[in-house]
């Protein structure tokens, strides 16, 4: 599979952290995804412009994170990632992806949105989607012992607030998630796809 990729992309990073996991080859294809400038290269393959777009062996296009992570499971014989009938599993991803995008908008109003154009009451709203989200995966910590699609989401999430919102105490009263995170991230699909850029 080849993958338009970013380097400090949280969805690109669950792909490849699947693909690490069920011991699959991704080809990193060079592109800027960027919701001012779009990069025509990925919006041949996909409308929306975004990175993670993957074209698969045949040269069909497959998008977005959800999706190919569902065909890499598809692709592999081991344990699977998506277990046939966990909807646990698939809503934990969603509520990972929730985070991730309200993290994302509040990532591109800080530091793309011209400052005077800036509506504090919307990242407000934006972090306290945030907190509510990490609230849950604290009370659902203890779930997301296995690896699966739903932990890798969580992890991928939590990962990207150290990454982009260093000062965020997200750790503070949530003492579950912290040590699962902890011991999660120390996995090799973890510390090979460590965020830059
Ligand atoms: N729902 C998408 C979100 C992907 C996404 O927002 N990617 C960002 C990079 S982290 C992007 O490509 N942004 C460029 C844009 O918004 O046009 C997924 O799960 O793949």
């Amino acid at each position: 599979m080849k993958l338009f990729y970013s380097p400090a992309s949280p969805y690109v990073r669950k792909v490849m952290v699947m693909a690490h996991e069920t011991g699959q080859e991704v080809d990193k294809l060079d592109s800027a995804a960027s919701p001012i400038n779009r990069d025509q290269k990925i919006v041949d393959h996909n409308p929306t412009g975004k990175v993670p777009t993957a074209i698969l062996p045949d040269g069909s296009a497959l998008y977005d994170s959800r999706v190919i992570c569902r065909w890499l499971d598809a692709q592999h014989a081991g344990p699977k990632m998506y277990p046939e009938g966990n909807w646990d599993i698939v809503r934990q991803e969603a509520l990972a992806d929730g985070l991730l995008d309200a993290a994302l908008l509040a990532r591109y109003e800080t530091v793309m949105r011209p400052e005077e154009m800036r509506w504090p009451e919307w990242l407000q709203g934006q972090m306290d989607k945030i907190a509510s989200s990490l609230d849950t995966m604290e009370t659902e910590a203890e779930s997301l012992k296995d690896v699966n699609a739903g932990s890798i989401a969580i992890g991928c999430a939590v990962a990207y607030l150290d990454f982009r919102f260093p000062d965020y105490p997200w750790r503070t009263s949530r003492p579950q998630l912290t040590r699962w995170y902890e011991a999660f991230s120390q996995r090799a699909s973890f510390q090979m796809t460590q965020p830059n850029g």
